[in-house]
């Protein structure tokens, strides 16, 4: 018996040893790598760093990337197809962490030119006709696609002349000598390797992912296949890689492929990678100590101790001066809000809101029931929040508002009080499971109070307020269900006709207007595009991205833009209304909710306009303009546990006024301009925030 194997052995792998000296190829890195040594069509280019970069983050772009020539797959004679095995090292980078799309794949076909194949969910390879085309693929796809059955969003699958996966599981890898899976986020931004082995005798297909340089010796898919009728004789070896409305910049560090043979692993660190996001600078008082006596370590040491001292005191100092001459809010002592708060116990706690945790507290004098709202002293913006929070609010008064009552300062921590809203906010009774089910009436006047609420920020005071981040959850409802806008930590005072300062870009997924991701600048007609996502929320139900929903229904305003041009608008209403409603108000919400959305700033209402439409004064008009191709920050709920840095080169491809991105909490991000340092963020105080007009 084991003689024919043996002899079977020695006859296939002489001409094996030919074959991999000719279909055997490897790119280390693609430096100095030109169309003569790779084809790339579509998007596709090659950095300086020698990182190919199939897609960046526009919205449906395709980029392929293929061996020149096409290799030979079948043995001439007798038309068995070959065993191949092929590794390479990639990064997804989505544009918003949680929010990447689509995807990056692997793939053996008859051509490199694919007429008629589609980007997002097609990868660049597909359409929508389903035909038997030849195409193998391998994909590492990142948005969940329900119409093709995809598991999830963060998957491997192995597609067959279409994008419905033969098999497939989420992305993760087995650690070495362990049998349990650990799950790998594929828009990290992490740089993986993955192994694609067929074995052509045993008719089977291996997929293995790695974050590592060495092969994990238990592959994430195993499928028995059998590729004769798919490969033709002679086949192209490649990438594509795809984006949607949803993007990502997909990245091939390096590319080993070998026919009858195994690929080798790549040491990662050998590669070429992403520029690192840049590291502060070393203080100097490191780098001075080590050479010096012992004596005179000490001695500057206690100089340096004592020179931060000095500024610290010097800075604690001149906080407390700019906040007296602008804080008009009660002081309340540190002693009296520990006591209300029975010393901001965890039971006492309401929530996480912008940039710390709000409790609820009863003052001990007046028994009244405040929200204490306590900034953490870790992020860096908590001063400057502060300040500008205090300042701000302190003087705005209006009944969709919610008041400030006063403040206190010890040490580092930093406390707000506010009126009690015994509701909650607005977002616990509109997604997911909510607490209860407002009705129209509830929903409509809640619509108009912030409305009016907004208006008085924009027009009514004696400066310009830009609140900056409205959304559901920002909108706080007290006891008779009135809506109160809340969260002022991020208002910045402008006055009237100046130009807004461009250092920073604050808001929240879904509701940020097109002109702030590219210009950095807010501005009322930027408040106004939130508020247009607020009632198309309000009227749905849900939020302005769902990502688990159907790619039609992702985007709500294009869903109800759709919809409209359809005449069946009234489908996208909440369901939980149970067409229980007022169908003129809904319809006119509506038609507003697009009005704002517009990508265009000035084609937006002001909300002057916005509170006559609601209050009846004027008829929405019955023609409206398409609010334009999705174009916006996106996203959802979910980002807590979620800390993401942009390496550079993701800035340079979004823009060069972006530097960088940081959650600063569970759904809030926050842009800084690359011309902004932290000193002069922090240095800024409240006058600068604050111009009294
Ligand atoms: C690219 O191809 C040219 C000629 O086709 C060859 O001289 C060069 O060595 C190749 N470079 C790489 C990096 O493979
Ligand atoms: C992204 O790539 C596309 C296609 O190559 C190009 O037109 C576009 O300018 C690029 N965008 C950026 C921001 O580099
Ligand atoms: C192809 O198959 C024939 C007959 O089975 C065999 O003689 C030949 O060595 C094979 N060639 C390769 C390259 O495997
Ligand atoms: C294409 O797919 C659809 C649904 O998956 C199916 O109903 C149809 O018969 C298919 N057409 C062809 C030509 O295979
Ligand atoms: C894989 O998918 C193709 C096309 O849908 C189908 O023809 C084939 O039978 C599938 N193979 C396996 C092993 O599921
Ligand atoms: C696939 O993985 C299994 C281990 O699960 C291994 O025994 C087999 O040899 C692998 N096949 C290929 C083609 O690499
Ligand atoms: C819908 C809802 O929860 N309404 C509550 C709002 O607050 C008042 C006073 O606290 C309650 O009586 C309502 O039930």
């Amino acid at each position: 018996m084991a003689k024919p194997l043996r002899f079977f052995w020695v006859f296939v792998f002489l001409p094996n040893l030919v074959f991999s000296q000719l279909d055997n190829f490897i790119y280390t890195g693609f430096h100095g790598v030109g169309n003569n040594n790779i084809s790339m069509n579509g998007a596709t280019k090659i950095d300086s760093n020698g990182v190919l970069e199939l897609t960046n983050v526009t919205k449906r772009l395709i980029g392929r990337a293929f061996y020149p020539s096409p290799l030979r797959f079948k043995n001439s004679t007798d038309g068995t197809p070959f065993s191949f095995s092929t590794s390479f090292a990639f990064a997804i980078v989505p544009e918003y962490p949680k929010l990447g799309g689509h995807g990056l794949t692997f793939t053996i076909s008859p051509t490199k030119e694919f007429k008629g194949a589609l980007p997002s969910q097609y990868f660049g390879l597909f359409n929508a006709e389903n035909s038997s085309n030849h195409i193998f693929a391998v994909e590492f796809d990142t948005v969940q696609e329900l119409e093709f059955g995809d598991i999830d969003d963060n998957h491997v699958g192995i597609d067959i002349n279409s994008p419905i996966s033969n098999d497939s599981a989420s992305a993760a890898y087995y650690r070495d000598g362990s049998t349990k899976k650990e799950a790998l986020n594929l828009i990290s931004g992490k740089t993986f390797q993955a192994w694609i082995d067929y074995d052509s005798r045993r008719n089977q297909l291996n997929v293995t992912l790695s974050p590592s340089s060495s092969k994990p010796s238990l592959p994430l898919l195993s499928l028995d296949l059998n590729l004769s009728t798919i490969l033709n004789d002679f086949m192209y070896v490649g990438f594509s890689a795809s984006t949607g409305l949803l993007v990502s910049s997909h990245y091939l560090f390096g590319w080993n492929f070998k026919m009858n043979g195994v690929a080798q692993n790549f040491d990662l660190s050998s590669l070429p990678s992403l520029p690192a996001v840049p590291k502060k600078k070393q203080t100097a008082a490191l780098s001075i100590g080590v050479p010096v006596s012992v004596s005179a370590t000490v001695l500057l040491i206690s100089a340096i101790l004592f020179s931060i001292y000095i500024i610290r005191k010097i800075k604690n100092a001149d906080i407390i001066e700019e906040w007296e001459l602008n804080v008009g809010p009660h002081r309340f002592s540190y002693q009296e809000l520990k006591k209300a708060t029975k010393n901001f116990r965890d039971k006492e706690l309401l929530g996480f809101g912008g940039f710390g945790r709000v409790y609820r507290g009863t003052l001990p004098n007046s028994q009244t029931q405040v929200a204490v709202k306590r900034v953490s002293h870790e992020s860096k913006q908590g001063l400057r929040e502060f300040v500008s929070e205090i300042a701000s609010i302190g003087r705005l008064r209006h009944r969709n508002l919610v008041q400030l009552q006063g403040w206190c300062r010890r040490r580092g921590d930093l406390l707000l009080v506010y009126d009690f809203m015994s509701n909650g906010s607005l977002d616990k009774f509109l997604f997911d499971d909510p607490k209860s089910i407002l009705t129209w009436e509830q929903r409509f006047k809640i619509i108009k109070g912030v409305a009016s609420g907004l208006l008085y920020l924009h027009e009514e005071w004696e400066q310009i307020v830009i609140h900056r981040d409205i959304k559901a959850s920002n909108i706080l409802l007290d006891g008779e269900l009135n809506g109160r806008l809340g969260d002022f930590g991020l208002a910045r005072l402008h006055e009237h006709g100046a130009n807004p300062s461009t250092t920073r870009v604050v808001g929240t997924l879904g509701y940020i207007a097109p002109e702030l991701t590219r210009a950095g600048k807010a501005t009322t007609a930027s408040d106004v595009f939130a508020f247009g996502a607020l009632l198309l929320e309000v009227a749905c139900g849900r939020r302005p991205v769902e990502h688990k929903a159907s790619p039609e229904e992702l985007i709500l305003v294009d869903w109800i833009w759709e919809a409209w041009i359809e005449g069946m608008v009234l489908g996208v209403v909440d369901p939980r209304l149970m067409g229980h409603y007022d169908e003129v108000e809904l319809v006119m919400v509506l038609k507003l909710g697009l009005m704002c959305s517009n990508n265009v700033p000035t084609a937006r209402p002001s909300m002057r306009q916005v509170v006559r439409y609601l209050e009846g004064e004027v008829g929405v008009p019955d023609v409206l303009s398409p609010p334009g191709a999705y174009d916006r920050g996106k996203g959802n709920e979910g980002f807590d546990d979620f800390v993401h840095s942009y390496p550079s080169s993701n800035e340079k491809v979004s823009s060069e006024k972006v530097s960088s991105f940081s959650f600063m909490r569970s759904d809030d991000f926050d842009v800084e301009a690359a011309s902004a340092s932290p000193i002069s963020l922090l240095s800024g105080r409240g006058s600068s925030f604050i111009r009294t007009g």
